[in-house]
């Protein structure tokens, strides 16, 4: 029987469970990837485990969100993560090497292999065709430790890109395109897998572009196949022996196809505040930008930034614009000394940062009150930025770099730049990448004063009786949960600090609400906890003492870290219920181990109505919430 590329990784790394979309399957994880604002709990966890190697291919600890270092606390986490990862057989990516997709994708990413990763857009490497996830670092540690990795059996859709990009158009397109068409909840559930003649116009870096960004279309992951294109971008890596061709079968089935042609692109941006409110650059044209951002791990490649460079050449930033450039890899950086390219943003006026995440999660360049931020980022939340009145604009660099110039939206389409880019010269240097000890017995693990003991969770209660505390609308992000930004970063190593944060751009003084109502229910609308794969957004809540979530859908990772943390997922059966609830309603579970067999009856005490609350959850899930969790599982069922 013909099989797709999905099919075809996704079953060498089966180890139980059913192929049939929807069922649950565990696999096996080849390679784990953290970053230091989830890594140091991942890594906690993994102590708490009792492992003392990991167990996987390769796993890399990367710093790259926190680097700001405004006290003490972001420098704490680093020299924990160094001596965690030189006790436990973990390679340690330096401050300062690139953000983990990126580097990840340059050095680590095989094709046919697995890999999960404690951020959301662990995907990226689903351009090297590896199936790439995105996950709780609770779950990564569980895959470092050696257990499998459960998902449930994706739908697989197949997006065929037909015909080039042309003038003006890059991958950045591509993946707006499809957030347009489909929704930031359109790929739950499913895996994109892509085809077509469009793939011999794109690089190993543009399908990053595209499989980073499938995060934001609430995707399980994105792949391309490992095509001759792969082979020579491994060839610059100089590890061609990781190559291998690795494709669908023709004839293969597909539970939808997909077709974008890529000669009827235009450039897109995607509006406030959300990826898929996307318009045409065009439509936008003339509006006034005050801040331009070109990098993050969607747009921070050797491509992307040359791209810039030739819009920038030989221009000046416009007076009323401030444009900043973050090469997402040193490697990137180094390449881009070499040729030119740098002087060239330097010349134009740019301000040059570090390679990390910087400005996409809000460490530094918040924008003017009421400001006009173009960003060739993955996200535009509500508040990421850290000025709640800017209206942030995801776009390609090509867009980015022709409205720096201009002062006002431009679409460069219309623009005279050169497409032509200087060959990718070769240039690899892994020095900055600490190899694990060879005597992990004489390592000490550092542990500063900012890095706390994990919270703890009582074990679910045979029933609950509590008030909705919040009641939200649809497509509740993890940064309204556990905001992003420079101020609340330092603290995540410190979930009692960070919990005074959880809600602040919802609900001003929530923690003090769930302190003087003993915890409560969140009551939320569709897609709640898209986004990042911050355990965070279930960790503090949890310490706050939240017990269920009631909504009418759910993003995948938040899901699970809500089990891994011991809190009921609930989905309305009838999602007009949501309407019957108001805030500070009691809410009454009078039991909650019903949550096994997948309903739940919740009764309104304050209108006197009850409603049918769906529970999505296996076996194996209920055994970690009835435990408060998946730690105190662990603990418990090792004693
Ligand atoms: C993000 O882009 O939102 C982040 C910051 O990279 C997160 C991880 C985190 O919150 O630490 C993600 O994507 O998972
Ligand atoms: Fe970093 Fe932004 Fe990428 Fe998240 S999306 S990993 S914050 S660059």
């Amino acid at each position: 029987m013909p099989k797709n590329l999905v099919q075809k990784i996704l079953e060498s790394h089966v180890v139980s469970g059913t192929p049939v979309a929807g069922e649950p399957v565990e696999l096996v994880i080849d390679q784990t990837l953290t970053q230091d604002a989830t890594g140091t709990m991942a890594y906690i966890q993994l102590e708490a485990m009792g492992v003392d190697q990991v167990k996987t291919e390769l796993s890399v600890s990367y710093v790259d969100h926190n680097t700001l270092q405004s006290g003490f606390m972001n420098a704490d986490d680093h020299a924990y993560l160094q001596s965690v990862a030189a006790k436990h057989g973990v390679l340690f990516s330096r401050p300062g090497n690139g953000i983990c997709h990126q580097v990840h994708l340059e050095r680590f990413a095989k094709p046919g292999r697995t890999l999960i990763g404690s951020d959301s857009h662990t995907p990226t490497a689903g351009a090297m065709a590896s199936i790439a996830i995105g996950a709780g670092g609770l779950d990564v540690a569980k895959a470092m430790a050696g257990l499998p990795y459960r998902i449930l059996w994706p739908q697989v859709v197949n997006v065929r890109l037909e015909g080039a990009l042309p003038h003006g158009t890059s991958a950045k397109d591509i993946i707006l395109e499809l957030l347009r068409r489909l929704s930031v909840k359109g790929g739950v559930g499913r895996i994109f897998e892509y085809s077509g003649p469009g793939l011999e116009s794109l690089s190993v870096y543009q399908r990053a572009t595209i499989t980073n960004m499938g995060a934001e279309l609430g995707a399980t992951t994105s792949v391309f196949p490992s095509d001759d294109i792969t082979r020579q971008f491994l060839a610059r890596q100089q590890r061609e022996e990781d190559w291998m061709p690795l494709a669908a079968d023709e004839e293969a089935v597909y539970d939808e196809t997909i077709v974008i042609d890529l000669n009827r692109l235009q450039p897109l941006a995607a509006c406030p505040h959300s990826p898929d409110n996307v318009k045409p650059v065009r439509e936008l044209a003339g509006m006034k930008v005050d801040q331009v951002s070109i990098g993050s791990c969607t747009n921070s490649g050797f491509e992307d930034l040359m791209k810039a460079a030739n819009v920038l050449e030989g221009k000046t930033v416009a007076p009323g614009v401030s444009l900043t450039v973050s090469p997402g890899s040193r490697q990137v950086l180094t390449k881009l000394i070499e040729n030119g390219a740098l002087a060239t943003f330097v010349k134009a006026g740019a301000r040059i940062l570090e390679c990390t995440c910087g400005p996409c999660i809000g460490m530094g360049q918040s924008p003017k009150t009421d400001g006009v931020s173009l960003r060739t980022f993955n996200r535009n939340f509500y508040g990421r930025s850290g000025t709640l009145s800017a209206g942030v604009y995801l776009v390609s660099p090509e867009t980015a770099a022709a409205s720096a110039v201009a002062g006002v939206f431009t679409d460069p389409a219309g623009v005279n730049y050169s497409d032509s880019i200087p060959e990718e010269p070769v240039y690899v240097d892994d020095s900055m990448i600490c190899q694990p000890s060879e005597d992990p017995a004489s390592v000490e693990i550092v542990m500063g004063p900012n890095i706390r003991p994990l919270p703890e969770n009582d074990p679910l209660s045979p029933s609950l009786e509590k008030k909705a505390v919040i009641k939200l609308p649809d497509n509740i992000t993890t940064d309204h949960i556990a905001p992003a930004g420079a101020e609340v970063l330092p603290y995540r190593s410190n979930i009692e600090k960070l919990s005074t944060f959880v809600f602040r751009n919802n609900k001003e003084g929530f923690a003090d609400i769930c302190k003087e109502q003993g915890g409560g229910f969140i009551v939320a609308g569709e897609n709640y906890g898209q986004g990042s794969s911050r355990e965070h957004a279930a960790m503090a809540p949890m310490y706050l003492g939240i017990k269920a979530v009631l909504a009418k859908s759910f993003a995948r990772i938040h899901k699970a870290n809500l089990i891994n943390f011991g809190i009921l997922p609930l989905t309305f059966a009838d999602p007009a219920d949501y309407d019957d609830i108001d805030e500070l309603d009691v809410l009454v579970i009078e039991d909650t181990s019903q949550a096994a067999a997948g309903q739940v009856t919740v009764k309104n005490r304050t209108r006197g109505t009850e409603y049918l609350m769906n529970c999505e959850i296996t076996p194996e899930d209920y055994e970690l919430l009835r435990h408060g969790g998946a730690l105190n599982y662990i603990r418990n069922t090792a004693a």
